[in-house]
């Protein structure tokens, strides 16, 4: 009977669809009319979910454990004269590193990773497998083994949070709990709202002979979510306040690393074959893991570089998790974002500080002072007249100088080819920082924004009064033409390159 419960329990995750994305949040910004005027609407944003096997380093213990060194030959656990196997780690074909696990699959025959054979039995044939990130990542579906020999009889998945330091249990795996880890055997369909979050010991994937149907052992993370959002996962905003509101479910689904601890390999529910101990082993064809960076809703895209995976933080946020806020946005206390309201979150952005700063440290204009040159525009007209092509070109440099203690200029110097140059236009968004658009010529910005695109942030206070007044203001220059905008972006490196020379 346990038999058919088993078989039935792993068909139903055929049957049971989720939707494929289940999480909007894919947009961390967006620019918005708001009293006539337009200014950044910020959502809470996440990276999409995605395989991450892509991004881990594996490690195994201990090191030497995999097969082929010296080669040896295995026996099929089934048959013991079926003795065909042969692995030998300076063949290539014949060779099964641990690279293998990770590889794509769909091919025939599979690739995997195998272990030596159980030569030192009774001594216990042991490996730990160990995946790293280097960087906190969020389950988004369930973790998948698949065996290319027989699943394990006794194993133990544990993940960490701290870079591999301490380590958790997630779930035991055993032919019988109780006897090897004294825990009353459960599946994940039995657990409740209250109890999503227990480590359980299952029997579902280590009975006996069943590996024949069905070579893989779970982490069900879906049947989880389910138990909040419903079997479909159609009440996503249930899970969504959850994990807004209950630290531990989120911790629960977040890890820095993986740890397969394989403790027993299958022996085909009989007692072990001394004689024939080549028929013992562990073979890992595939693993799967479905997850996304943790970025705390303030990213949502998250880049490799250098083997390294981070976030590319929004919302004035920093870090490799986006988990502070930047320097100068300091004004209150970071927060993560949050998933509600449905469907666009809060973004809690980090803002504010870098004016209080100024007001309240005097020489904080200094650390603006590193000179800027900032061609703030390479503007261009294109204007048909007669067949005429006339091209035009609005060219800023400002200066800032750091001044010594108090003082700080800033010198504006601009000229522009010819009268008529578009400065700004809304539909390519050029004014920054919610700067609005006033009939082409000037960005009219937000209190606290300077430049001509509204591009920097501005000092107040007493100490920049001198900056503010050493500043020269550009002059509203007269009515642009309108344009075929898909022409603008033919010129402006010429543009730039003459403007230089002119000046
Ligand atoms: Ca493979």
């Amino acid at each position: 009977e346990n038999h058919i419960t088993s078989i039935y329990n792993n068909t139903l995750h055929c049957y049971e669809h989720y939707p494929a994305s289940w999480g909007h949040y894919d947009v961390c910004k967006s620019q918005v009319y708001a009293e006539d005027r337009l200014a950044w609407h910020y959502m809470a944003c996440q990276p999409e979910a995605t395989d991450m096997t892509k991004y881990l380093t594996v490690s195994l213990d201990p090191p030497n454990i995999t097969c082929g060194d010296p080669p040896e030959m295995y026996c099929a656990l089934e048959n013991p004269y079926m003795c065909n196997n042969e692995c030998d780690a300076d063949t290539e074909e014949l060779a099964h590193p641990p690279e293998l696990m990770f590889d794509s699959e769909g091919r025939n025959p599979t690739t995997f990773w195998q272990s030596t054979s159980w030569k030192k039995y009774p001594r216990p044939l042991q490996v730990n497998i160990t995946l790293s990130w280097n960087k906190t990542i969020e389950l988004t579906d369930d973790i998948v083994l698949t065996f290319e020999s027989g699943r394990p009889e006794q194993l133990v998945l544990e993940k960490s949070l701290d870079y591999g330091r301490t380590w958790q249990p997630y779930q035991f795996y055993a032919s019988d709990c109780l006897d090897v880890f004294t825990m009353e055997p459960k599946a994940v369909h039995q657990l409740t709202p209250s109890t999503m979050l227990e480590i359980i010991c299952t029997e579902a994937y280590s009975t006996g002979y069943v590996w024949k149907y069905d070579k893989t052992v779970r982490f069900e993370i879906k049947d989880r979510f389910a138990l909040l959002a419903g079997p479909r996962l159609h009440n996503m905003a249930s899970l969504y306040g959850q994990l807004d509101t209950t630290k531990d479910l989120r911790d629960f689904f977040t890890l820095t690393d993986l740890r397969i601890r394989l403790l027993r390999p299958a022996t085909g529910a009989t007692m072990v074959d001394e004689n024939n101990l080549s028929r013992y082993f562990y073979a890992i064809s595939d693993i799967k893991v479905q997850g996304r960076c943790k970025c705390n809703l303030h990213a949502n895209s998250c880049v490799f570089d250098k083997g390294k995976l981070g976030c590319e933080c929004e919302h004035n946020t920093t870090g490799p998790d986006c988990a502070r806020c930047k320097r100068h946005y300091q004004g209150r206390a970071w927060s993560m974002g949050s998933y509600l309201p449905i469907p666009k979150g809060t973004a809690n952005i980090c803002d504010g500080a870098f004016y209080d700063h100024v007001h309240n440290k005097t020489d904080n204009c200094s650390r603006l002072g590193h000179i800027n040159v900032v061609f703030s525009n390479y503007l261009l007209i294109l204007y048909h007249f007669f067949s005429y092509l006339i091209v035009l070109h609005e060219f800023n440099l400002v200066f800032m100088f750091p001044g010594r203690g108090r003082k700080a200029m800033r010198v504006h110097l601009s000229f522009s080819l010819l009268p008529t140059a578009r400065v700004c236009d809304n539909v390519l968004l050029r004014c920054q920082n919610g700067g609005v658009c006033h009939h082409h010529q000037r960005c009219q910005c937000l209190a606290g924004f300077g430049g001509v695109l509204c591009e920097t942030a501005q000092c107040q206070g007493d100490s920049c009064e001198d900056l503010q007044s050493s500043q020269l203001s550009l002059r509203p220059l007269p009515v642009a033409q309108t344009l075929p905008l898909t022409l603008l972006s033919l010129i402006p490196s010429l543009l730039a390159t003459r403007g230089l020379t002119s000046l």
